[in-house]
């Protein structure tokens, strides 16, 4: 049984929900015969983001960790394959806190990659019928910054972790249609698809070119 720590975050840039956040307190608790998940909150905060998720880490001691967060914009389930040391805010954070070309560990590496199958999960997530893609950057934002931080944080540990962005849910683009949504059935589907397959493959396939893009 492998213990799973999903995290989502709280609402940020004049939105009123966080699609993320919604997974995440949608499947707390939620345990399979290999798997039980354990969710978390995480403010939309530089610095606070990365210390709450420590703490979550040292109290769930997880096998694996998913951290999810609304890419709004995006069309489909993107799985992130790239951490990059850099805090290069376009708007303020939750609390004011707005870094420009900051490192995010001083001393860091330049990038960090996702020790998830992120292939293996793209391919899952289209036989389920879902939209989803390989995406090779999660930004600069505090999404980025979280996931460089889990990564940091679980380096020389046999944790294995990574980061999916998600589209709005289709009450956030009423006055944009232009924009792309996804149901909350849909993305909740996606994320526990997406854990399934992390358990099921330590390693991950690998794809003809052009077939997760
Ligand atoms: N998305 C933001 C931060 C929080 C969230 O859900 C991002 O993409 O950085």
């Amino acid at each position: 049984m492998k213990a799973i720590l999903l995290t989502g975050f709280e609402p940020f840039g004049g939105e009123k929900i966080n699609p993320s956040l919604e997974i995440a307190k949608a499947l707390d608790g939620k345990e399979t015969e290999t798997y039980k998940i354990n969710s978390r909150e995480l403010p939309c905060v530089f610095g606070e983001a990365i210390d709450q998720l420590r703490l979550a880490i040292q109290e769930v001691k997880p096998d694996l960790v998913v951290c999810v967060g609304q890419a709004g914009g995006r069309p489909d389930l993107s799985i992130e394959r790239v951490a990059i040391n850099v805090d290069d805010a376009r708007i303020p954070d939750n609390k004011g806190n707005q870094p420009i070309d900051k490192p995010i560990i001083q001393e860091g590496p330049v990038a960090y990659w996702s020790s998830l199958p992120i292939k293996a999960i793209v391919k899952h997530l289209r036989d389920a019928g879902l939209p989803a893609s390989v995406s090779q950057t999660a930004g600069t934002y505090v999404c980025n910054h979280v996931f460089y931080g889990l990564m940091h944080e679980i380096r020389q540990s046999s944790i294995r972790g990574g980061f999916i962005h998600i589209p709005f849910l289709p009450e956030q683009i009423q006055t944009r249609p232009h924009m792309a949504s996804l149901s909350l059935d849909d993305m909740i589907r996606g994320i526990e698809t997406a854990i399934q397959v992390s358990v099921d493959y330590e390693q991950d396939l690998l794809l003809e070119g052009g077939q997760t893009h």
